[in-house]
C-alpha cells in the first residue's frame, strides 16, 4: 500500500513525505530499523502520535506554504492528526469503540483546509485499495522507483520490464542486495507482471505486451 502510494506520488509530481503515525503503541527502535529502506531510497519519514505530540511540528513544517493532501487506511489517525496540527479544525475522528468494527469511515468527503501558519491540506477519507489508473506497465512503472533509475538506462534490453529479460541491470541490482526485495516485490505486484501472469497469460500475450512497450521506447 504504501509503495502504491508513494509510485501515485511520483507519478503525478507531489512530493510525498512518509507519515507514521501511533508511535505510542510499538516499538520505536524496531519500527525505524524496518523503515530504514526509505529512508536510503530518500524519503523523508515522520514518526507521529496524538497521544505524545511526537512529530507534530515536522509535519507543519512540511506543510507550510504548500497545498498538500493526507492520505493512508481508514483509522490510521490522518483527521486526528490534523486537529493536532491545528488545534480548532474540529474535525471528525471516529472513536476508539466504533473503530472495534470493520470497515469504519469517519471522513467521507475531501476537505481543502486553510492553513494558519500557510498552506492548504486536504484531509481525505481513508481508502482501502489503491488502484493506479494513470500508470500502466507500457509506459515505464520503473521510473517512479527511484532506486531503480539509475539501473534502468544499464539494462541491456531499452524496453527491459525487469522480469525475465537477460541482462537485466535491476535484476542483478536487486540480488546485489543494491535494491531491496521487497521493494522489487512491490514493483512486480503494481506493474502485474507478477510470477503467476506470465504463466497465466504465457508467452504470447507477454510478447505482444513487450513488443507495445518496445516500439513505445523507440518512439
Ligand atoms: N494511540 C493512538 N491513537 C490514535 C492516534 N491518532 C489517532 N488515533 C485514534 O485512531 C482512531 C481513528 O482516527 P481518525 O483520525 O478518525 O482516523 P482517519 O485516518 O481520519 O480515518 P478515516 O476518516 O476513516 O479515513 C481514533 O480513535 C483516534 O483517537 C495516535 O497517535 N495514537
Ligand atoms: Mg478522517
Ligand atoms: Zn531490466
Amino acid at each position: 500500500m504504501l509503495d502504491r502510494f508513494l509510485v501515485t506520488a511520483e507519478a503525478s509530481g507531489m512530493l510525498p513525505v512518509i507519515c507514521i503515525n501511533k508511535i505510542d503503541l510499538v516499538q520505536l527502535e524496531k519500527l525505524k530499523a524496518q523503515m530504514a529502506l526509505y529512508e536510503g531510497i530518500g524519503y523523508n519519514l515522520i514518526y507521529t502520535s496524538i497521544v505524545t505530540g511526537a512529530g507534530i511540528d515536522e509535519m507543519r513544517t512540511v506543510m507550510k506554504d504548500r497545498i498538500s493532501a493526507i492520505v493512508g487506511s481508514s483509522g490510521v489517525g490522518k483527521s486526528s492528526l490534523l486537529n493536532e496540527i491545528q488545534p480548532g479544525l474540529q474535525l471528525r475522528v471516529g472513536d476508539v469503540d466504533e473503530r472495534m468494527h470493520k470497515g469504519q469511515h469517519t471522513t467521507t468527503e475531501v476537505a481543502l483546509l486553510p492553513l494558519h501558519f500557510g498552506g492548504f491540506v486536504a484531509d481525505t477519507p481513508g481508502i482501502r485499495t489503491l488502484g493506479l489508473f494513470e500508470i500502466d506497465d507500457e509506459q515505464g512503472l520503473d521510473i517512479h522507483f527511484p532506486e531503480m533509475r539509475p539501473y534502468i538506462p544499464e539494462c541491456k534490453f531499452a524496453a527491459c520490464t525487469h522480469q525475465h529479460e537477460p541482462g537485466c541491470a535491476v535484476k542483478s541490482a536487486v540480488e546485489g542486495g543494491k535494491i531491496s526485495e521487497l521493494r522489487y516485490d512491490s514493483y512486480l505486484r503494481i506493474s502485474g507482471f507478477s510470477a503467476g501472469r506470465f504463466e497465466r497469460e504465457g508467452p504470447k500475450k507477454e510478447k505482444k505486451r513487450y513488443e507495445r512497450r518496445h516500439k513505445r521506447a523507440k518512439r
